[in-house]
């Protein structure tokens, strides 16, 4: 037996502890180890029962996620699962903390369950492009009925102990050490001479409307395979007798095993948790961070403060007149509103919240005491500076200055004080009490317990922190700005505006870029052009027949009309017809006769073009690792999660194609797609953006 698995007796009881930290998944040690202390307990005289309970802070997260991709090892964990259940002894599960995927399952395949009353559970393997393969698709439909496991296991969720309860998915809830409590329990069930209860024999569930929830769980799930596919294998739970519903639900897991969806969705689980783990910061401690300073109390000052509240911090809010703190106060009001009735607060706390917690002042001074302070006021380098000077003068020694900047270059602001080793950029994404990114950006001189803070700062807002350097608009904007002119490109080469958004929310973006260009305002991007334009190279292709609805006062989504035509009340707007004649008109002029795309073309250069600038970016040391560019663009922008991020996404397709396609591109513009040279260099070496990732680990 494995010392992962140490197995006791109780008297009639056989007691199988798992002690595999930090989470007790399931890997091939813990697997054997609990099937060779089933063996034991049905060998041994006179044990009746087996109790099984999990060490540290979980009951069983999983199946060992790093074991994926890798050849399989016995016993596997569907036969594990069936042979608990088969085995003639009571057995049952006694669960605490989390009880997820395969955990789960493994306590399905128990005769009885108790739990605590913290207890959670839920089959999360969708959100890793998989499905319960050992046996969940088919048990929990037979404790909760079809449509309440379709529910469960295409969401993914956490199920909180009262409601599995509720569901049947448990049988009893008891608070106490999960060991004595599973004793008590078990003891119970023999002095009551309860039997054996396979979940395997109880009836199939009754059917629900199978091709309508599968068309409904493809088209939530923006092309992701796992959610559909796991329902398809509930249905086999209500079709089929239990062995049969085990060999088909075996069946679709395999297939999504060999899917790319699956390897990006493992990518994004690991890097999510990998990507704030910096060489660098090992052993620096980050400063202390009770009180939070925030300049500015527009839309993204307010959000960055509704953050910092509702993870407990105090805020001091600058703000310039009565009227913009009382506007001020009134978005922070709005957000935390929205968190009371979204049940994340309650009302006592909210109240708290916007009395105790949150201070809002048109002085300087105030600040003295705060360990850190964000600046959020408007987007120019002389405004910026002018803060950063009152910021010197009014905070302690020792205070983080901070800068939300989105572009603007954090060197140039650091050199505005006397303190440039205080300073950094922490970039959030609106609105930003919601969005999960945060770029934490290192100025030269910025120095490595700040960089700790900030990172420090992240987690308590629980957000992604990923570190970027300096560089007009760092890792996210500047790639972005790439990929938006690759899409403005197409547009006048002939492909519509409307033909690419539906294409790459088809690829599985939250929206496409035109859609998106409304939502900010087209305004915004008609100033940069307009800014730009006296430096701009004379190669650059820069599409400007949107500058004429502008001109006409149509700025997108805030004033009803911009690529698409917006209906109040209603979600989404309709094509704009007119935008189809100012591209002709454009077209005509500089002399293009329009061709046609297919949707995968216009996928294949929006997505080549990320990943050049994604890899001019990383070659800069812009972002240390391939994995930082991944996150922030599933962070931030919308990027579907399955493809694991655009680096990912290239890697799946190998690099040397897509070095091809670049290369190709560059026959028609040279300008603009010139190949990266780290991109060239891993294609003549051999390798890949994912072993860039492991050489930095
Ligand atoms: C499955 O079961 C399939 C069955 C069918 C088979 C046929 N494996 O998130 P944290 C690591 S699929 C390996 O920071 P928290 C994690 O990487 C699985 N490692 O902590 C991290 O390592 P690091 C279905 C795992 O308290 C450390 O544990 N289960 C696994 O915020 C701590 O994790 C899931 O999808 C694992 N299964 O959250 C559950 N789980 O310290 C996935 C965690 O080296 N896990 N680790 O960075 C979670 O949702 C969360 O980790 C948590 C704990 C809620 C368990």
């Amino acid at each position: 037996m494995t010392d992962v698995v140490t197995y006791t007796r109780h008297d009639e009881i056989a007691v199988l502890r798992i002690a595999n930290p930090p989470v007790n998944a399931l890997s091939q040690a813990v697997r054997q180890g609990l099937s060779d202390a089933m063996d034991r307990a049905e060998s041994e005289d006179g044990v009746k029962a087996v109790l099984i309970v999990g060490d540290g802070r979980a009951f069983i997260a999983g199946a060992d996620i790093k074991e994926f991709g890798k050849p399989p090892m016995e016993p596997n964990l569907p036969d594990l699962c069936t042979r608990i259940e088969a085995s003639p002894l009571l057995v049952v599960a006694s669960m605490h903390g989390v009880s997820l995927g395969g955990g789960l399952e493994v306590a399905l395949g128990c005769h009885y369950r108790v739990a605590q009353p913290s207890a959670r559970v839920g089959l999360p393997e969708v959100h890793l492009g998989i499905l319960p393969g050992a046996g969940g698709t088919q048990r929990l439909p037979r404790l909760t009925g079809a449509e309440k496991a379709v529910e469960a296991i295409t969401t993914g969720r956490h199920i909180k102990a009262p409601e599995a309860l509720e569901l049947g998915i448990i049988d009893k809830i008891e608070e106490g050490d999960p060991e004595t409590v599973g004793l008590a329990y078990a003891r119970d069930l023999l002095a009551s001479n309860a039997a054996r209860r396979p979940v395997s024999e109880m009836p199939n569930p009754q059917g629900i409307d199978w091709d309508a929830t599968h068309a409904a769980l493809l088209k939530k799930g923006r092309g992701q395979l796992s959610p559909a596919t796991a329902m398809r294998a509930v249905q086999a739970a209500s079709e089929l007798p239990f062995d049969e519903g085990i060999k088909r639900e075996r069946e679709l897991f395999m297939d999504l095993m060999n899917t790319d969806q699956r390897k990006g969705l493992i990518h994004a689980f690991f890097n999510e948790r990998a990507v704030s783990n910096l060489p660098e910061l090992k052993g620096v401690a980050p400063r202390a961070l009770q009180s939070i300073g925030v300049i500015g109390g527009g839309t993204m000052g307010a959000g960055i403060a509704t953050a910092c509240l509702l993870s407990g911090l105090n805020v001091v809010m600058i703000e310039m007149s009565d009227d913009a703190a009382e506007a001020a106060k009134g978005r922070i009001g709005g957000n935390l509103a929205g968190a009371l009735k979204r049940g994340k607060i309650n009302q006592e706390k909210h109240d708290n919240l916007l009395s105790i917690a949150l201070e809002v002042s048109q002085n300087y001074d105030s600040l003295k005491d705060v360990d850190l302070v964000i600046e959020a006021v408007f987007e120019e380098m002389d405004v910026k500076k002018q803060v950063f000077a009152k910021l010197d003068a009014a905070c302690k020694p020792g205070c983080v200055l901070a800068s939300n900047t989105s572009y603007l270059d954090v060197n140039e602001i650091a050199a505005s004080t006397t303190r440039p080793a205080d300073v950094i950029g922490l970039h959030f994404f609106s609105p930003a009490h919601v969005m999960k990114l945060l770029e934490v950006v290192v100025a030269d001189q910025t120095a490595p317990d700040v960089v700790a803070t900030g990172f420090a700062l992240g987690k308590m807002l629980g957000k992604v922190a990923v570190r970027a350097g300096v560089c007009d608009g760092f890792i996210g904007n500047r790639i972005l700005s790439t990929y938006r002119a690759v899409a403005g490109h197409m547009v006048l080469d002939g492909a519509s505006p409307f033909q690419i958004d539906d294409a790459l929310t088809d690829f599985g973006f939250a929206m496409g870029p035109f859609a998106v260009a409304d939502l900010a305002g087209l305004d915004i991007g008609w100033a940069t052009r307009k800014r730009k334009a006296a430096t701009r190279h004379p190669d650059e292709r820069v599409p400007t027949y949107i500058d004429r609805l502008c001109e006409q006062g149509h700025y997108g989504q805030k004033t009803g009309e911009g690529y698409y035509i917006y209906e109040k009340g209603k979600r989404g707007g309709t094509p704009n017809p007119k935008i189809l004649e100012l591209i002709k008109d454009e077209q005509q002029t500089l002399g293009i006769t329009p061709r046609d795309f297919s949707d995968a073309e216009i996928v294949r250069r929006y997505m080549c073009a990320m990943v050049n600038e994604a890899a001019e970016v990383v070659g800069e040391g812009i972002a240390r690792r391939p994995l930082d560019v991944d996150m922030t663009l599933l962070f931030g922008y919308g990027f579907p999660r399955y493809w694991g991020g655009p680096m990912k996404w290239a890697d799946i397709q190998g690099l040397d194609a897509v070095l091809a396609d670049i290369e190709r591109y560059g026959q028609e513009d040279a300008w603009f797609w010139q190949p990266a040279p780290l991109l060239k260099q891993l294609v003549a070496e051999g390798r890949t953006f994912d072993d860039l990732n492991k050489e930095a680990a």
